[in-house]
């Protein structure tokens, strides 16, 4: 059996705020003490993972002096020398202190927009310093439950507003981030703005620099909403702007649930594996979960072990599914080329008036069986190490 053991070249990462998760819910206290930033680090780097992610409060507290911030943060800097541990991405608590409670770039009260920039810039700062490539954006905040306001359309600009000084700033201190803009549909807020990758991608499209901005999907996010997570993520490979992924997992319909990556959906989880690997994605596989609230801080390690434990099987069995003759076989079956009349789909005035005269057999296409059961069984058969 092959160990499945993770090493830095899998690129896998954790946030600050994933396995320093407390265990904290609604309607419960924390389960779990805290775990300081250069322990986790220490502990990331023991497992095999490439790098540790961060907001900018997960390590210096959101009132701590000059002082402070620079001793935490060189003790972090030298934990993560010590133990050849990157920080390849950071990001923004917009969302914990109540001056975000109605939205920070989205806020209706010009102050905390201001503010929000101001955070942001520090924050983009620290990731800087830390040695971040890549910055997310989480509007955990920037949405409503009262839509009364009237600010759905100003919302949008003060977004784009605020984005395009965000990414001005990171050319002008030549940080040259990558900016990912993550979407999720609620929670914390009732809706939230661009709730799934695809308005992402619009409002991309419409800022200052669209070529420093990207997607960061998340695999809970989507499924949270009943959506299909492979598609989403396929439609922003397709856009080139798959810059950054957040994977976990998740009941449909349920409360944000950041369960262990596979540990529900296990035919979207290798779906998206393969599409990933089949792809040559090269960015990070940020596991963006928690512990449940019910273990203790072994429980956390072994969560994390699982995450990335998971990801090496699919991958595996991607790879076995490319390798398997029988599958390959009743993948070809399913795909019918057409040499003729694909190249009559490729607009001219001419094929265009021939296409329109062809007569096609609507009963046959209708009658053919493409077999999917078929294939789903041996996808199933595989994933269950029946083959
Ligand atoms: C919350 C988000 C959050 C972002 C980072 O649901 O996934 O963890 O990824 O702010
Ligand atoms: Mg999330
Ligand atoms: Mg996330």
């Amino acid at each position: 059996m092959p160990e499945f053991t993770p090493t830095p070249a899998d690129h896998f990462t954790f946030g600050l705020w994933t396995v320093g998760n407390v265990g904290r819910d609604p309607f419960g206290e924390p389960t779990r003490k805290p775990l300081g930033a250069p322990y986790i680090v220490q502990k990331l780097a023991e497992l095999g993972a490439y790098g540790v992610n961060l907001h900018d409060n997960d390590l210096v507290p959101i009132d701590a002096g000059a002082a402070e911030r620079d001793r935490i943060v060189s003790e972090f800097k030298a934990a993560l020398s010590d133990h050849g541990l990157k920080v390849p991405m950071a990001t923004t608590n917009l969302f914990t202190d109540p001056a975000f409670k109605d939205g920070a770039f989205t806020s209706a009260d010009a102050r905390v927009r201001a503010y929000a920039l101001q955070k942001t810039m520090l924050s983009m700062d620290l990731g800087h310093e830390l040695g971040a490539e890549v910055y997310d954006f989480w509007g955990g905040r920037e949405g409503t439950e009262v839509d009364a306001g009237g600010k759905l359309l100003d919302s949008l600009a003060w977004f784009r507003d605020s984005l395009n000084f965000l990414a001005e700033y990171s050319a002008s201190q030549n940080y040259n981030y990558k900016f990912v803009l993550e979407p999720k549909p609620n929670e914390p807020r009732g809706d939230i703005f661009f709730p799934t990758a695809g308005s992402m991608l619009g409002f991309i499209a419409t800022l200052d620099k669209p070529e420093q901005f990207g997607v960061n999907p998340e695999f809970a996010h989507d499924t949270m909403a009943g959506l299909n997570f492979a598609h989403a993520v396929a439609q922003v490979i397709d856009a080139g702007k798959l810059f950054h992924i957040d994977l976990n997992d998740q009941k449909m319909g349920r409360f944000d649930q950041d369960l262990r990556f596979g540990a529900e959906n296990i035919k979207t989880a290798f779906m998206l594996v393969k599409l990933l690997e089949d792809t040559g994605y090269g960015g990070m596989k940020h596991f963006d979960a928690h512990a449940l609230r019910t273990e203790d801080e072994a429980g956390v390690w072994a969560f994390a072990k699982g995450c990335m434990r998971t990801y090496l099987m699919l991958k595996e069995k991607a790879r076995q599914f490319n390798e398997d003759s029988e599958i390959q076989a009743a993948l070809k079956a399913y795909t019918v080329n057409d040499a003729e009349l694909e190249a009559l789909s490729k607009f001219s005035p001419e094929n265009a008036q021939v296409l329109k005269a062809r007569s096609f057999d609507r009963a046959m296409l209708g009658t053919r069986g493409p077999g999917l059961e078929h294939l789903d069984q041996l996808t199933i058969d595989l994933l269950l190490g029946m083959r």
